[in-house]
């Protein structure tokens, strides 16, 4: 080593100098094992979401009980929210191993370094693309759904990896006896580390929870959905962004219901005309607010009945919008066959508002938001 490399070296700090509790491996064990369980609960309910969203032939998701998707979803954005302070935590609990020397052991030693960064780099990514979109309605297109599912299978992979590497570390300073007496070491201790996360943890998760759990609406700083919207349900998009807003009122407006049998058209009077069905059902959006409502309209088995069709034929939803990612969507059997599947004239007790979906939307039970189309023009029975 030269002797300007050996100055520089002096300034680096070294491993050693980390003594605090805050840095040992039981405090990093127990941060890392929540941190695992979170992206775990996030992962298993994000890949569920993505399913029923591009069902493949062999996915079943059930239509009851009708609030699985709400839970399922709030658990996704509430487990994500609580991985960013415990990420955090556990980068600050190990950044002291940057300063190890030699930087590379060995050709393991180098590849389990390399996957650390990989992990770093995907769950960083996966943790604030998802909290952008829970902030922001869509900032992103296609890209953001996509990129954000392409990308959370390198984050359990290499989070599996990590785990298998530091199995001995985990099961050594999880289960080692307490020491009794420990000389209270520089820095954080253990506990006021572990203590401190755990604040942070439950704020962030109590900021947001309000979106999704009722009984926090008032407790939630950051639940900046509620049921303050338009006939007491939130807004995702508006017919005028939609660019609707003309089509939907136009007294022209007709209802196509295609069966193999032939094609059946409907004008709103003879769709008030046919039996009326009355159902409490959220909203469950996948950015994580969800908000219980009163619908009402014609079930899917009358209206498949009234048209020549039968219950439990999947059916192809059209929109009136043209232009937007979810003017479209499939009911599938499941759905089409249970009572509780509407499409909705009116919602909480009035004429469904012109943002809501006015003239009949698709209102079905444990669903994802971005599938309850709007402003239907078109069923296909297929
Ligand atoms: N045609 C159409 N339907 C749509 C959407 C849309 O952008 N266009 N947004 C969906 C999303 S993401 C959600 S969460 C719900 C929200 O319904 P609301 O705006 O009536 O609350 O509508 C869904 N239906
Ligand atoms: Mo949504």
């Amino acid at each position: 080593m030269g002797e300007r490399a050996r100055a520089v070296d002096r300034r680096v700090p070294k491993a050693e100098q980390f003594k605090g509790g805050a840095h040992g491996e039981r405090a990093t064990a127990r941060v890392g094992s929540l941190l695992g369980l979170a992206f775990l609960i996030c992962f298993g309910t994000g890949l569920l979401s993505h399913l029923i969203q591009h069902p493949p032939e062999w996915f079943f998701w059930p239509s009851r009980p009708v609030w699985l998707y709400r839970v399922t979803q709030g658990a996704h954005v509430l487990s994500g929210i609580a991985a960013i302070p415990l990420l955090l935590a556990k980068l600050w609990s190990v950044y002291p191993k940057l300063f190890e020397r030699p930087l590379v052991r060995s050709v393991p030693h180098a590849v389990e370094r390399l996957s650390i960064l990989v992990l770093s780099g995907a769950a960083f990514f996966e943790l604030s693309s998802g909290l952008l979109n829970v902030a922001q309605n869509y900032p992103w297109n296609f890209y953001f759904p996509q990129v954000h599912y392409a990308v959370a299978w390198v984050a359990i992979g290499s989070i599996f990896v990590h785990v298998a590497v530091k199995l001995p570390v985990l099961r050594r300073a999880l289960t080692r006896e307490r020491k009794p007496v420990q000389q209270p070491g520089p820095g954080l201790s253990r506990r006021g580390f572990l203590t401190t996360t755990g604040i942070a943890t439950g704020v962030a998760v109590l900021a947001t929870a309000g979106a999704t759990v009722p009984a926090l609406r008032n407790v939630s700083g950051l639940s900046w959905r509620s049921d303050k919207g338009t006939q007491k349900l939130p807004v995702n998009r508006t017919a005028a962004a939609a660019q609707v807003a003309r089509a939907a009122q136009d007294p022209g407006w007709r209802l196509d219901v295609v069966t193999p049998a032939g094609t059946r058209q409907f004008t709103l009077a003879e769709l008030r005309a046919l039996p009326q069905t009355t159902v409490d059902l959220p909203i469950a959006c996948v950015e994580g607010w969800s908000q219980m409502a009163t619908w009402r309209g014609i079930s899917f088995p009358d209206l498949l009945r009234a048209s020549g069709s039968s219950p439990g034929a999947d059916v192809h939803v059209s929109s009136l919008e043209k232009n937007g990612l979810y003017g479209v969507s499939v009911l599938p059997g499941e759905h089409t066959a249970d009572p509780l599947t509407l499409l909705a004239l009116e919602l909480n007790g009035e004429v469904l508002n012109l943002d809501h979906g006015y003239p009949c939307r698709v209102i079905a039970p444990s669903r994802p938001g971005v599938l309850q189309t709007k402003w239907v023009e078109k069923l296909e029975v297929r």
